[in-house]
């Protein structure tokens, strides 16, 4: 018999600033590394411009517009009866480049509004301090996080928001998906690399010598993040978020093994071993060494990811992958990744393969490595969705997804694993990052927009927001 949902279990939402937020240059906010990818699809990669282009269509120029509706947003949260929103800081907003001595202070003033209405609705932030953008300024000046100096650029931002929220957040995320900087297609959204011959997200000329230093040099970021925090507020909590990467071996044959073993080392462990327990892990030389690359990590360095470890772990769940040797398979695409099709799976319109009980085996095997409390910081089903005539949306479909993860998150629960909360992503419609499409929706609230910025953002509630209300208000009992 399952044991249910803990009390006080966070149920919640997630967005982030440059897929949510809009109002690019408004304010004194400046351009992000976000703020330069155009719309795209599946087929079409999104372009990266190095200035703005007339003509092209920059789909978190305005997003969802949250910047001019958050009241009505925060209070659709309210009513689903969220105790937590996973949201982030624009860097942008508080530093327009950078490198400015004193931040903007109509960014910060625009964070505390929004705090303070989801403290009305006794609702939780849960705050990623940098999603995929970091300041434009900076990518064209250092390379993005290539360059040591970086850090310290971040730790003011950070010790500008952590005086000034205090007393309004308690739960802090470093880096978004912080793992996306292992793999290539994450040197430009989540590192701020933009080598020469980049043009566009889908095939980036990439140096992995710079990659992993920039990596590197995030680790130590998020390590004094922590400690700067904890410092300013001993009640202050860090988690690291990571893009669950769950490997199958597609046969039993033994070097289909070991593949899906390394695999799971690259792309889940390499960051996550490092945030939590505070050091490389073994396999990481091996890594390095296939590279060929050799990072400049000092004696103190290693001293500073000691001292910086988080107390909780998060990460984002879509879908499962196969890892094998086996060459000329089909293969399916994914969140940052595409490997061979599932057999066994189904998959969504853009080809992610659905499978609850992928999320149970991640959970089970994360627990079992760090003995932390965990949080699903993002989930979801991105589809299309129809308006009818009378403006209702039917979405079962993304019931059906939610339900199934759901069951899943029950089992783990029932395993012994620790887990605290979940954050449905895109809990209202935000712009794809793989993509740059609006049409690719999540939410369980419906933004009017298309993909080239036609639409007034009107919301409009699924049937999935009442379906979640319940789920909300029963602690996961009803889940009909
Ligand atoms: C994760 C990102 C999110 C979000 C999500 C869905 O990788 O952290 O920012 O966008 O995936 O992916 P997509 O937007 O490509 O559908």
């Amino acid at each position: 018999m399952s044991k249910g949902f803990p009390e006080n279990f966070f149920w919640g939402g997630a967005v982030a600033a440059n897929q949510f937020e809009g109002a690019w240059n408004e304010d004194g906010k400046g351009p992000s590394t976000a703020d330069m990818e155009s719309e795209g699809s599946n087929e079409n990669p999104r372009k990266i411009s190095r200035v703005i282009e007339e003509g092209v269509y920059y789909p978190s120029h305005e997003a969802s517009d949250f910047y001019h509706h958050y009241k009505e947003d925060i209070r659709l949260c309210a009513e689903m009866g969220m105790k937590m929103f996973r949201m982030s800081i624009a860097w942008t907003r508080i530093f327009p480049t950078g490198e400015e001595e004193s931040p903007n202070e109509k960014g910060l003033q625009f964070y505390d509004q929004v705090f303070d209405e989801l403290r009305k609705y006794q609702i939780e932030p849960l705050v990623t301090i940098s999603h995929y953008e970091m300041p434009f300024y900076l990518t064209e000046k250092y390379n993005g996080w290539t360059d040591r100096h970086v850090i310290e650029l971040f730790l003011k931002y950070c010790r500008v928001i952590f005086e000034r929220y205090k007393d309004k957040v308690t739960y802090w995320l470093t880096f978004n998906e912080i793992n996306a900087g292992a793999i290539p297609t994450g040197g430009y959204f989540s590192l701020g690399i933009l080598n020469e011959g980049t043009a566009d997200l889908g095939n980036q000329n990439d140096i992995p010598q710079l990659r992993f230093q920039g990596l590197h040099h995030q680790f130590l970021a998020s390590a004094r993040a922590v400690k700067l925090g904890h410092e300013i507020n001993p009640d202050f909590k860090f988690g690291c978020m990571i893009a669950s990467m769950v490997f199958y071996p597609y046969t039993c044959a033994p070097d289909d093994m070991i593949r899906c073993q390394q695999e799971w080392q690259q792309n889940n462990f390499y960051c996550s071993d490092v945030l939590v327990r505070g050091e490389y892990p073994h396999y990481a030389k091996r890594i390095w060494e296939k590279l060929g690359i050799t990072l400049n990590i000092s004696a103190e360095d290693k001293e500073i990811l000691k001292e910086g470890k988080v107390d909780f772990y998060t990460c984002s769940y879509y879908m499962s992958h196969i890892s094998t040797c086996r060459e000329g398979l089909d293969i399916a695409s994914g969140n940052l990744i595409g490997r061979p099709k599932n057999p066994y799976l189904k998959a969504s319109e853009w080809g992610w393969q659905i499978d609850p009980s992928g999320l149970r085996y991640f959970l089970n095997e994360v627990y079992g490595r760090y003995q932390i409390p965990i949080i699903i910081s993002e989930n979801g089903f991105g589809a299309k969705d129809v308006v009818e005539e009378d403006g209702s949306i039917h979405d079962p479909y993304r019931i059906e997804y939610v339900r199934q993860h759901i069951l899943a998150m029950q089992d783990a629960i029932d395993d012994g694993v620790d887990l605290i909360g979940y954050m449905p992503w895109g809990c209202i419609d935000v712009v794809s990052n793989g993509s740059g499409q609006m049409t690719k929706r999540y939410g369980f609230v419906h933004v009017n927009r298309d993909d080239f910025g036609n639409g007034d953002f009107t919301r409009r509630k699924k049937d999935s927001f009442y379906w979640y209300k319940k789920v909300i208000a029963s602690n996961g009992r009803d889940l009909s």
